[in-house]
């Protein structure tokens, strides 16, 4: 018989041409059991709901390859620009429905395990979060990596890749408890580890001078330490799998696991030394957001990300071109705040020290490559770290620094005549607190564009950390309002949802959600509202469901749902919403005759475990919770609900189940805020302070549909120099002063009645935060919201027109945004 010869399924390349995968429930559910009985070794009669969560995961990502690989050719033939995003923080969540949502297999897949009785709901929730960051700096950059993805950016995201994400959060009596984040115990099927894209990272160690004959002279750094960065790849799949970009984080391990010698000899243990240490820089995420750590470790685990990404660039750089002088043509390094600032160094040292290039020609390069965003003005925020550590650790990049320094200190006073004072304020080295390195600085000076997150944001950075800076370099600030994707903030999160505005508009919104302004004149439509509020009173039940199952609180979903979920700061002020919540319990006891509007005030979010006055604040909310859940006469007009370990997974449940959105920051501190997008593209009203992006919300939605109040800005920085306190304010405004007694009285914390005392007493003498200042203010606005929420025709009218104008808060238009003004970038740059 004839010999069968196959015609070899590959491209030119020699790489496998995958057959068209047929995305039918037929074809889905037998590679699921595929996938079950070859990869994991079950069947279908045995296998347990993570094994089908496994399957269904390999069989989805076997089709993401096809995309990915698809989405690599494409770049390599078109060779146009690359936009590496570097962050500390990823805050990602679960992977698998936002993948099968943007490939379009969500109903198939369904369709497909429902033939096996499995649930695609139930085995989703089976996924660990990938929580690699602390608020929300790391879930930008998650909604970012989506975006690039989405608008074909061609985008490579570099970050760690930490054992422990974020903490898992417990409430043991009142109490945060932080217990350890293991997402990776069970393996991650969608990470795929690279080998061979692996870089030595040095630490410590000296620098020294070579000298050679009729040759300049050159610095060596042979540092004491090295340890090996693996890279670890994961796809991040955009809107209808066009295209498929690349997460690369990076894990620590020893360039020799085990000290052989040491074994050999007996010294089992001590062999192991190397490789602990090593491994000790990826292990686990600061949990400190708003708070520089100050650790040598987190200093590490900042450089070690920072140059094995830059090497990576440089190596893929060299593998297309002759050499490095056009690197800022090729490559646009975007740097996710100043943690990984160290890389302006950095590359300054592989540019003159590994690839020969003169110093004025490596810092044009260096510059024209980065870009700095800039998320916070908080000066306890702000990294600056000790110079005898910096040259401990990084003796070579900390001269580089130096010499950095002396250039743009030379051009400010000769060029602009700048005095010894603003000289201070530029230099990149703090003479004042024990000499200390700003990486703000070292970041705003080592990049061609500079940005804040919102406009109000941008112009404080103007007039407040960057003022010297920004007068030397008065066009390099420039604004990028944050945004969130519309794909897991509505379409995966809130389904009821985007069904209705598909059936009013058609699915257009899908592929522009700024078409979703289509449905703003259906505020109008008693029929549409109606619609509307059904579905915000299915996702209040499915809520309300949770809250009774995990904390054995029942809530009314007929009741405002008013809710605050973020970060514990004092900034946030999530204390004068418990105080306002306080006044109302005592309102309502004192008038019960009266027509209160039923309220749950919801509570979500987590403290930095040594922010003493955060986890307080988590203590009050849940000791008055107790208090008022607990007390027959207040019925069911308000109830008090901490829900605990706030992550990614819990935001997409909480979101579309809000009424009322909590956006009550201190004027000019909440950089931008993003959870503020999130509950007002899903049909929230807010209640909030002219901070951070709400200044654009109000905007956009117009001021009918917002509901601001409170001290603007200048204001609070105006009160602030006039060592404003609370004390006359709480004197003269009964309600506050009796909600502040009721704590200090023991009420909610009989079992230790000073417990809050601290926390009162600082109203008191100081009001930093403005709690006092604003309280009379938050208080009349909450009322007017009480009001407007019996007229539910208003209320939902002002719902719609929240969702019809949210559509310019989409992380889509931020990366075009950053494509176009920043990294010169994207589809619209090419060809
Ligand atoms: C934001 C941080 C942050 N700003 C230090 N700064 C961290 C600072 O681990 N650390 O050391 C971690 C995070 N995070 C937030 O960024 C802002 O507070 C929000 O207002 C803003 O929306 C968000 C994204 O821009």
């Amino acid at each position: 018989a004839p010999v069968q010869t196959h015609e070899a399924p590959l491209n030119g390349n020699g790489v496998l041409k995958p057959e068209p995968r047929l995305n039918d429930p037929d074809t889905l559910a037998r590679q699921i059991v595929e996938k079950l009985t070859y990869s994991i070794g079950k069947n279908p009669a045995s296998a347990r709901k993570y094994d089908w969560l496994r399957a269904t995961t390999l069989a989805v990502r076997d089709r993401i390859m096809d995309h990915w690989f698809e989405s690599a050719d494409r770049f390599a033939e078109e060779g146009g620009k690359r936009v590496c995003y570097l962050s500390m923080e990823f805050l990602i969540g679960r992977m698998l429905r936002d993948a099968i949502n943007n490939l379009g297999l969500t109903e198939p897949v369904r369709e497909a395990l429902s033939r096996y009785g499995v649930e695609l709901d139930m085995i989703e929730l089976l996924e660990p979060d990938a929580a690699l960051g602390n608020g929300g700096l790391g879930r930008l950059a998650a909604c970012f990596m989506e975006s690039m993805a989405s608008t074909g950016v061609p985008g490579y995201g570099y970050g760690i890749r930490y054992v422990h994400g974020f903490f898992r959060q417990e409430i043991a009596d009142g109490a945060q408890v932080e217990l350890p984040e293991t997402w990776l115990v069970h393996g991650n099927p969608w990470e795929f580890e690279r080998r061979n894209a692996s870089y030595e990272i040095g630490f410590g160690g000296k620098v020294s001078t070579i000298q050679e004959p009729g040759r300049p002279s050159r610095q060596v750094w042979r540092p004491a330490e090295r340890v090996l960065a693996v890279a670890y790849d994961t796809p991040m799949v955009g809107w209808r799998g066009r295209q498929v970009n690349t997460l690369r984080l990076w894990s620590a391990q020893a360039l020799d696991p085990i000290l052989l010698d040491a074994f050999n000899s007996g010294d089992h243990i001590g062999a192991l030394v190397e490789s602990n240490k090593a491994e000790a820089i990826t292990r686990v995420l600061y949990p400190a957001d708003s708070h520089q750590a100050g650790q040598e470790l987190r200093l590490r685990q900042e450089y070690f990300f920072s140059s094995a990404s830059l090497q990576d660039i440089i190596r893929r750089h060299l593998e297309e071109n002759d050499n490095l002088s056009n690197l800022a043509d090729k490559v646009a390094i975007q740097l996710n705040d100043t943690h990984p600032a160290v890389s302006v160094a950095e590359l300054m040292r592989l540019l003159i020290d590994v690839h020969g290039f003169e110093w004025d020609e490596a810092w044009k390069i260096t510059r024209a490559t980065f870009s700095y965003t800039n998320h916070t003005l908080l000066p306890e925020a702000l990294e600056h770290w000790p110079i005898h550590l910096f040259e401990r650790l990084l003796p070579r990049q900390m001269q580089i620094i130096y010499a950095i320094n002396t250039g743009i200190i030379r051009e400010a006073a000769q060029e602009h005549g700048y005095d010894d004072g603003q000289v201070a304020a530029i230099s990149l080295i703090d003479e004042g607190n024990g000499r200390r390195v700003r990486m703000g600085q070292l970041a705003f000076v080592g990049s061609h564009a500079v940005n804040g997150v919102s406009a109000l944001h941008t112009d404080l950075m103007k007039q407040t950390v960057f003022r010297d800076l920004h007068a030397l370099y008065p066009d390099r600030i420039q604004n990028k309002t944050n945004g969130v994707t519309p794909r897991r903030w509505l379409m995966e999160a809130n389904p009821g949802l985007t069904g209705l505005i598909t059936e009013a508009i058609g699915p257009g919104f899908l592929d522009d959600i700024e078409k979703i302004i289509e449905i703003d004149h259906l505020a109008d439509d008693a029929g549409f509202r109606e619609r509307f509020a059904a579905v915000k009173r299915q996702n209040k039940e499915r809520l309300a469901n949770i809250i009774g199952e995990r904390m054995a609180t029942s809530v009314d979903p007929g009741a405002i749902f008013d809710i605050q979920v973020k970060r514990i700061h004092e900034y946030k002020r999530q204390f004068l919403n418990i105080i306002e919540a306080i006044a109302l319990y005592d309102q309502i006891r004192s008038h019960p005759e009266r027509d209160w509007t039923p309220r749950v005030k919801i509570f979500a979010g987590k403290a930095a475990p040594s922010y003493v006055q955060a986890k307080e604040i988590i203590h009050l909310a849940n000791d008055v919770g107790r208090v008022i859940n607990a007390d027959p006469a207040v019925r069911d007009l308000l109830k008090v609900v901490f829900i605990p370990n706030y992550n990614v997974s819990l935001a997409e449940i909480i979101m579309p189940a809000a009424d009322l959105s909590e956006q009550i920051s201190t004027a000019g501190l909440e950089a931008s805020g993003t959870g503020n997008m999130k509950f007002a593209l899903n049909g929230a009203l807010t209640i909030g302070t002219l901070d951070g992006a709400n200044v654009e919300m109000l905007e956009h939605v117009g001021e009918d549909n917002i509901f601001i109040f409170g001290l603007t800005a200048s204001e609070v920085a105006q009160r602030r120099r006039e060592a404003h306190s609370g004390r006359s304010i709480i004197d003269n405004e009964p309600m506050l002063r009796e909600a502040l007694d009721a704590i200090s009285s023991g009420l909610f914390c009989p079992d230790s009645p000073s417990r809050f005392h601290s926390l009162v007493s600082n109203l008191y003498n100081n009001d930093w935060w403005m709690i006092c200042a604003d309280f009379r203010a938050y208080w009349d606005t909450q009322r007017a919201l009480d009001g407007l929420y019996t007229q539910q025709d208003e209320w939902q009218a002002k719902a719609v027109h929240n969702t019809a104008r949210m559509g310019w808060f989409s992380s889509d238009r931020s990366i075009r945004e950053y494509a176009r003004d920043i990294w010169k970038a994207g589809p619209d740059r090419e060809g």
